[in-house]
């Protein structure tokens, strides 16, 4: 299934600048995917034409469904949950998913954060009947944390495996409460976060754009990805929404009492502190946005690991300010 090779996961022995972001976009843009080699099995095409496709609403949804959280959760118990889940990937058997999608969530020193989201997000997403893989994006050492450039990261990267349709970029906390905010691309942006329980399920202010969005593989290549210069916490996701705007695309959201979110409670995290200079970055938009992005995303690749439940790619980055 994996376009990356057979083995189920892989050490990049000597530190090494391995994307080549400016490669895989320009490709993209053609219309080709670099790694493609027409590796996917014919029974799997075959297999696929024989199924009709999915409705475009499951009927395995639930609506609204009640959250607990289990002190004691271990990932041994998440997997043996998610037998028909493998290397973080699955496809319905009844019928042919409408999209492909790759969910990216940025990581770091969140554990059990990610252990919960993976404990609800497979079945939401298998209820959901979506063709879907997760990927989890960890910033290796102790440099101040960027959100935004592991993003971008996780999008070239996932691209090697698959040519996802959709791409879901999530934070590790926020575990999606109703079965109805479905984890899909529109023909324009989606922001699937009107509200979350410590902030009373309201909007925080019109044009916010944070925690969970959904972006077809074309738009986010378009707005040339996320900025890579927000290092510590706030300001990446307002640039994204000035890129989707510069290129006059509208943001929609699903209905209030569907876009509900339950955030684990946690406190800033070190490493990740208030950038400061957000601003001044957001004044520049319109001006960087074509150099500042995928096309200029470097990355030290250190691993990638096949895991059971989830992809794991361990990234490292050469500076900060
Ligand atoms: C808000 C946004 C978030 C982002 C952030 C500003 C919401 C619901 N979310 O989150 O999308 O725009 O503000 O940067 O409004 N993380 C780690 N380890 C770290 C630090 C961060 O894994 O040490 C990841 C993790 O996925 C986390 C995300 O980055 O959920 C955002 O960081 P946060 O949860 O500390 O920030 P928060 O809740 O204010
Ligand atoms: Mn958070």
């Amino acid at each position: 299934m994996a376009r990356r090779g057979a083995a189920s996961n892989y050490f990049v022995g000597a530190i090494q600048e391995v994307p080549k972001a400016k490669d895989l976009v320009a490709s993209l843009s053609k219309g080709v995917v670099l790694g493609k080699k027409g590796t996917v099995t014919d029974e799997a095409f075959v297999e696929k034409a024989r199924l009709d496709n999915c409705p475009s609403v499951s009927p395995h949804l639930k609506g609204q469904t009640k959250l607990v959280f289990k002190p004691d959760l271990t990932l041994e118990e998440v997997q043996a949950k998610n037998p028909k889940v493998h290397r973080g990937r699955y496809r319905p058997e009844e019928c042919r998913a409408l999209q492909r999608v790759a969910i990216l969530i940025p990581h770091r020193h969140r554990e059990k954060h990610l252990l919960y989201l993976l404990e609800h997000l497979h079945p939401f997403l298998q209820r959901q009947q979506l063709d879907y893989g997760i990927y989890v994006i960890h910033q290796a050492g102790s440099k101040k944390f960027n959100r935004a450039k592991l993003l971008n990261v996780g999008y070239l990267e996932a691209l090697k495996d698959e040519i996802w349709d959709c791409f879901i970029f999530h934070d590790v906390d926020l575990v999606p409460e109703n079965d109805l905010n479905l984890y899909r691309c529109e023909d324009q942006p989606r922001h699937l976060v009107v509200g979350r329980n410590s902030t009373g399920y309201r909007l925080r202010y019109s044009g916010y754009f944070g925690g969970v969005t959904a972006l077809s593989r074309e738009q986010f290549f378009k707005v040339n990805g996320f900025s890579n210069n927000y290092w510590g916490w706030g300001g990446e996701d307002d640039d994204l929404r000035l890129r989707v705007e510069l290129h006059r695309m509208k943001i929609t959201r699903p209905l209030p009492e569907v876009g509900k979110y339950t955030m684990i409670f946690h406190k800033r995290d070190q490493g990740n502190e208030v950038n400061i200079g957000r601003m001044n970055l957001l004044h520049q938009v319109s001006r960087v946005w074509r150099t500042d992005g995928l096309s200029s995303c470097g990355y030290k690749l250190l691993s990638v690991n096949y895991n059971p439940l989830y992809v794991n790619i361990t990234v490292d980055f050469w500076s900060d300010p």
